[in-house]
């Protein structure tokens, strides 16, 4: 069967598995949810309603696999078998017979189209920026993810390899949990963590990397700059109203990290971006790499 996951499960399944079908995020929500009523079972494992995102529509069996029955009702199950999810899963796969519906080149095509569906053409846009820091970070790097538009890019284009490889705050959606989620990471585990944060999160707790100096924990953080709340500011403007509080000056994001006694980067291409972030990941220091992304391509996130 094919894997979709939400936000926070990934990592589950290896995204370069041929099984694996996407995430289920607001990045490319519709085209997901087209892939989704195009089955006839759903099996939800261990699938919390907080991540859903609108209204869960599809009306297709679905059982719900889990410790704990499925009383949220935030979809709605036709058998909940509850206990251990991994032994439930083991024993449906033992009674499983007939051949798999789904073609493995039809996964990848459907992979394809999604992620092209993702990127517009613009200039060094959000989806360049992750796809070219995903080339110069390996599989067991702790990525953590701040709130807002890029955390549905991310979300949606970061191969995630490996379970509690990467993390994020989904269905609260906290702003500002990039940082300290990172700091924590990095106190409990001898290994590269990497934060991606946009200027508005980083705002909110940019002090905290004076707490990364303290502690003498290498964290990257990379904030992509665009000079706006703008997942708030696409809102006012598709509601034609006008853009209030949602746009503000930066400091220099990279002589802020050097004052904290972090490092300071910044980068304007893709090829800036990997080597910022080569350099960052081999320093005893934390980092920031300052990324000045052109936020046009975020609108993509609403129409697919
Ligand atoms: C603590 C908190 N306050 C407010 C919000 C509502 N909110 C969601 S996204 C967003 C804008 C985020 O701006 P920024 O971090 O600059 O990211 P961008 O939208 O520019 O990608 C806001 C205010 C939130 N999720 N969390």
């Amino acid at each position: 069967m094919p894997v979709v996951t939400t936000a926070k499960a990934k990592g589950v399944l290896p995204e370069s598995h041929p099984l694996w079908a996407g995430v289920i995020e607001l990045a490319g929500h519709r085209f997901m949810n087209r892939f989704l009523a195009s089955a006839d079972l759903h099996l939800a494992v261990g699938f919390d309603g907080v991540e859903v995102i609108g209204t869960w529509e599809h009306r297709i069996p679905t059982v719900h696999l889990d410790l704990v029955p499925n009383t949220d009702l935030v979809y709605t199950s036709r058998l909940d078998l509850v206990g251990d999810p991994v032994t439930t899963l083991e024993t449906l796969a033992s009674l499983a017979s007939g051949s798999p519906c789904w073609e493995e080149a039809e996964l990848a095509a459907h992979r394809l189209e999604l992620r092209r569906r993702l990127q517009a053409p613009t200039g060094f846009s959000p989806s360049r920026a992750v796809l070219a820091a995903r080339e110069v970070v390996d599989d067991q790097t702790v990525v953590v993810s701040d709130v807002s538009s890029h955390k549905l890019l991310l979300a949606a284009l970061w191969r995630t390899e490996h379970p509690r490889t990467f993390f994020c705050s989904n269905g609260l959606g906290t702003m500002g949990f990039g940082l300290p989620a990172a700091i924590a990471a990095r106190r409990l585990q001898e290994r590269p963590v990497v934060a991606f944060l946009d200027d508005g999160g980083f705002a909110m707790v940019a002090s905290e990397l004076g707490t990364a100096v303290d502690l003498g924990l290498p964290v990257v953080a990379v904030v992509f700059a665009d000079g706006a709340l703008d997942r708030i500011l696409r809102r006012q403007q598709a509601r034609g109203w006008p853009a209030i509080g949602t746009r503000f000056g930066n400091p220099d994001l990279c002589r802020l990290a050097e004052a904290f006694g972090a490092a300071g980067f910044r980068a304007e291409s893709e090829a800036e971006l990997g080597r910022a972030l080569e350099t960052a990941l081999s320093l005893a220091v934390p980092s920031l790499i300052d990324v000045r992304i052109d936020p046009d391509e975020y609108r993509v996130q609403f129409e697919v």
